[in-house]
């Protein structure tokens, strides 16, 4: 028999997730599988939600939904949908202890006291696109929780910091259903096909460049912008920068990180501290921008070292290629 050390190949393009997790979770010897079968959960939901997506123009589903979620925004209903699936797939899963989700004020108990981890989520961020067929996403962030199994989650499991992440990501419902997610080891890229219902390796290793001249802003908020952010937002226009801005965060900082680019979503009059939620959209997409070799900041530190106060705090962000975060900071 060849006495030769199996050489570990890095995994083809064209593995499926299920199998891609599984060689992943061979790589720790410690591993007893949690985590793995959460994110299969995760991508589960992914798939449903996928197909109610598709659906939506077909049955009505993208007409505003009556109640209105807790930050007061029109709830679409598939913002609903989502968050219902979301939910249900992690109740039944059985790994998830706790969830915090933007459509919910308070922390949702699986009744799976017995969990080793705990679930933040926007289950689907850039809801008012929906009706305009733009893409939209789910963004999650995953925690091992510091209160004893066995009894229920507390706040402190979601209050760790964005440096305890275990693991993030998002599902990109777009010209295709992408989910990209990291555990600390780099990022990887699956890509949904819907006629075998399976996720594919698309992309093994997610990288982004280190600079970019895409700039990625609500350029009508300008005018509120503070002046060092306005002088970025010009020096950009100066170099002749492309403005790509979809208005939905996934799609834009997926472009971005692929692409090279930047993100900003600058305090203004309207949203004094930033617009986005720190727990479930700049935690998750911080983690994924420093695994890319990228950065992410609310202007003043790193998002991963502030630390929350609030299940749904909001915070400025600005993200993306290293040295275009790093040029905006130097005139902070
Ligand atoms: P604005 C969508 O509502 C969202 O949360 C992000 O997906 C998006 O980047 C941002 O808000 C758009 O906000 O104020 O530019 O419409």
């Amino acid at each position: 028999t060849n006495m030769e050390p199996v050489k570990t190949y890095a995994l083809p393009v064209g593995v499926t997730l299920d199998r891609y997790i599984m060689r992943k979770q061979s790589d720790f010897p410690f591993a007893t599988g949690e985590l793995s079968q959460l994110l299969r959960d995760i991508a589960l939901a992914g798939k449903i939600i996928n197909r109610e997506i598709n659906r939506a123009g077909l049955i009505d589903v993208t007409g505003a939904f009556g109640a209105n979620n807790v930050q007061g925004e029109c709830q679409q209903k598939l913002d609903v949908i989502a968050n219902i699936r979301f939910i249900r797939a992690l109740k039944n899963g059985g790994e998830a202890c706790a969830i915090i989700s933007e459509e919910d004020e308070e922390i949702i108990y699986t009744g799976n006291d017995h969990a080793k981890y705990v679930v933040a989520m926007d289950p689907l961020d850039g809801s008012s696109n929906i009706d305009v067929n733009v893409s939209i996403g789910t963004i999650f962030s995953i925690y091992r929780r510091v209160t004893p199994t066995g009894t229920r989650a507390t706040i402190d499991d979601f209050m760790q910091g964005g440096r305890k992440q275990v693991a993030a990501g998002y599902i990109l419902y777009g010209s295709s259903t992408m989910l990209v997610y990291t555990t600390g080891h780099g990022i990887s890229g699956f890509t949904y096909d819907h006629s075998l219902g399976e996720f594919f390796l698309s992309h093994a290793e997610i990288n982004s460049p280190v600079t970019g001249t895409i700039y990625s802003c609500n350029e009508g908020n300008y005018p509120m912008f503070p002046a060092t952010v306005r002088d970025y937002v010009d020096s950009c226009r100066q170099k002749n920068f492309m403005a790509r801005y979809i208005g939905s965060l996934v799609a834009d900082f997926h472009r971005n990180m692929i692409k090279g680019g930047i993100y900003l979503y600058p305090p203004t009059e309207k949203t004094p501290k930033g617009k986005l939620r720190l727990l479930y959209e700049c935690f998750p997409l911080a983690f994924l921008a420093e695994q890319a070799g990228g950065r992410a900041s609310d202007g003043f530190r790193d998002i991963l070292d502030m630390e929350p106060t609030h299940l749904h705090q909001r915070t400025p962000l600005y993200i993306g290629a290293r040295q275009l975060v790093e040029e905006l900071l130097g005139k902070m």
